[in-house]
């Protein structure tokens, strides 16, 4: 697992983290999530395989929180199919419990178009989630093709910009209007909102200059083999 640090647009500062799954290939070298979760979610493997990711990441952070390193919630991704069959709350209550991690530490993010999913099964995880005390938010927001109303309908807490909107936004007058309006909503429904794909001094300015508190990008930092990160949290102790 690698991390990548969320910011504070105005400062820079650190203030959490996402997980982000890889895989070292002794042949192929480093595989891209992109490549190998859809076809592990073909299968029961995204199960397995998520549980590790969770639990790897979680230990981690434990570990960080102890040494009074870490600010803020580790943000997970879960896919659909491990909100469905996963048993995606007994893990996290389990894996809370033997880390003593207290539930605001963590974060789980989920794709607009799986939590769009109607589906009441999913409705009712999330919700189980959302009683453990866990933070929900939606990945890659207005990308899923989205009637909005699932926002008031589901336990979520923040949205994450996604990063097709932000990367031209400083020269396309359209991404900067979706960029704004999505500001715009996550104000109004009392939404926490993360830009990603944050690259140049352009997107930081733009974004904050509009509103946008928080983000993660290269322009910040890549994600990180926990080594890196780890040196990232004490040089801003
Ligand atoms: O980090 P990168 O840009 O390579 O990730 C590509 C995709 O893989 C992203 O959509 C990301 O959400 C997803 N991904 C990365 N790590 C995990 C993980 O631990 N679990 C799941 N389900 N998806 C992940
Ligand atoms: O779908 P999801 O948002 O979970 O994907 C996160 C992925 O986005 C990570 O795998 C990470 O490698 C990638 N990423 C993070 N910051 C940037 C960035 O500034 N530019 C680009 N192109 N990709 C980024
Ligand atoms: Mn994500
Ligand atoms: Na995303």
């Amino acid at each position: 697992m690698w991390y990548q640090p969320k910011v504070q647009l105005a400062t820079g500062r650190i203030i959490g983290a996402e997980a982000l799954i890889r895989w070292q290939h002794p042949e192929m070298g480093m595989v891209s999530p992109a490549v190998f979760i859809p076809i592990a979610e073909e299968s029961s493997l995204i199960v397995s395989l998520g549980e590790w990711a969770f639990r790897t990441a979680c230990e981690t952070v434990a570990e960080w929180k102890r040494q009074a390193l870490f600010p803020g919630r580790i943000a997970v991704n879960i896919s659909g199919r491990q909100l469905k069959f996963g048993g995606i709350a007994e893990l996290v209550n389990r894996t809370l419990s033997d880390l003593g991690m207290p539930s605001d530490c963590l974060e789980l993010e989920v794709t607009e178009s799986v939590a769009m999913d109607d589906d009441s099964g999913m409705i009712d995880v999330l919700y189980r989630l959302q009683e453990l005390g866990v933070y929900l938010s939606i990945d890659d927001f207005g990308t899923g093709y989205s009637s909005l109303s699932y926002l008031k309908r589901l336990p979520v807490r923040g949205l994450k910009i996604d990063r097709s909107f932000v990367l031209n936004l400083h020269e396309d007058r359209d991404d900067a209007a979706i960029a704004r309006a999505i500001i715009s909503i996550a104000g109004s429904l009392g939404l926490d909102l993360v830009a990603e794909g944050v690259e140049l001094e352009e997107h930081r300015e733009f974004l904050l200059r509009n509103g946008c508190i928080w983000a993660q990008g290269y322009l910040f930092s890549r994600p990180l083999p926990p080594a890196e990160f780890e040196a990232r949290l004490r040089a801003q102790q």
